[in-house]
């Protein structure tokens, strides 16, 4: 396994010298960040990007994400020249030496939580869902901000795409992946690149919208519409492990053993009674989640893929962006580590 941190660039306050003082962490996953969803990403700026990386000491081979256009999810017409783009941003980002690009299909929303900065009995901040909260919010309500979500739709753009969506079907939204994915796994074959879907957070639909991708069995689907290396899995401990139906050790055990999973996002998450839930630290003891039983299942069979420390806590003062503080994920990376040197020495 390659261990690796997220980092959000220079404004990032975690900084590439940071993480680097982390033992065994060498590879970074990171994003191009300022451009328009759908639109290409040019090559300059990935170059930069990986320059900025290298001269830290710290490599460059996972980006994170490259978000795919509503229009392609709907299935619009408009969908083919964002697609076409999509190829050449594929195509672009093999030039510099990316290895696997994460990407998800959720519409409208990524990931989402109803509060950022729950104070827990040890006094550290953290994410979390309550459920009976979340089903009370109504995004076209305005105001409303989400953590994975481009915050700068206007409230009548939102109700255009509330409106769309409300037009298409669970099985519309398979067909519309579907369709995306016969056209770029071929290029990403070329490139050899691995496409690794992130999982939905949580993984249920949310405020009316469909979700997909939320189990074993839709996981199971995703591979067989494309049989190829490069059609593989982001596999977010925390997401699918948020749902109380889903086996996490199971669906690692199934998909690292056929080579399916390129990326993996290990977190813990403690689950409440009525399906709510709130971000642990990553020590098994402290959520739901066996995190030993994880990183064995990825080691028995061998996982030679990328692994990142998934969410922290925030903890010991730090402020910054929920999540995604430096000290929590540290101390998640060497638990991470430690387990694994463990392993390949018995
Ligand atoms: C949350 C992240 C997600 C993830 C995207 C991938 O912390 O794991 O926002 O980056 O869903 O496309």
């Amino acid at each position: 396994m390659k261990m690796t941190f997220r980092w959000y660039g220079e404004d990032d306050p975690v900084t590439l010298k940071n993480i680097r003082q982390i033992p065994n962490v060498k590879g970074i996953v990171s994003a191009i960040y300022n451009i328009p969803v759908g639109e290409v990403c040019p090559i300059n700026k990935i170059k930069e990007l990986k320059e900025l990386v290298e001269k830290d000491g710290l490599t460059l081979e996972v980006i994170e994400s490259v978000p795919v256009h509503e229009d392609i999810k709907l299935g619009l017409p408009s969908r083919e020249k964002f697609i076409e783009n999509y190829k050449e941003t594929i195509k672009n980002l093999s030039k510099c030496g990316i290895k696997v690009i994460c990407y998800n299909f959720m519409p409208v929303f990524d990931w989402t939580r109803s509060q950022l900065d729950k104070e827990l009995e040890d006094g550290s901040k953290t994410l979390v869902y309550y459920k009976e909260q979340v089903d009370k919010l109504n995004p076209l309500d305005g105001g409303l901000s989400l953590p994975g979500w481009d915050s700068s739709y206007k409230i009548e753009d939102l109700r255009e795409l509330f409106d769309e969506y409300s037009k298409i079907s669970q099985e519309d939204l398979w067909s519309n992946l579907e369709y995306f994915l016969k056209q770029i796994i071929p290029i990403a074959e070329q490139c050899d690149i691995k496409m690794a879907i992130h999982p939905d957070d949580p993984p249920w639909p949310i405020f009316g919208l469909p979700r997909i991708i939320t189990g074993k069995e839709s996981l199971e689907r995703l591979v067989s519409i494309y049989d190829s290396p490069s059609n593989g899995l982001t596999v977010c401990t925390g997401s699918l492990g948020c749902s109380d139906k889903n086996d996490v050790v199971d669906i690692i055990d199934e998909f690292s053993k056929r080579g399916k999973i390129h990326f993996m996002h290990i977190r813990n998450v403690k689950l409440l009674d009525d399906g709510s839930f709130e971000e642990s630290a990553h020590y098994s003891k402290c959520g739901s989640l066996d995190i030993v039983d994880i990183v064995k299942t990825l080691h028995n069979n061998g996982f030679t893929g990328y692994i990142r420390p998934d969410h922290g806590r925030m903890i010991w003062g730090e402020t910054g962006k929920p999540g995604y503080g430096l000290y929590d994920r540290a101390l998640g990376a060497m638990y991470l580590t430690g387990i694994w040197e463990t392993l390949d020495k018995q």
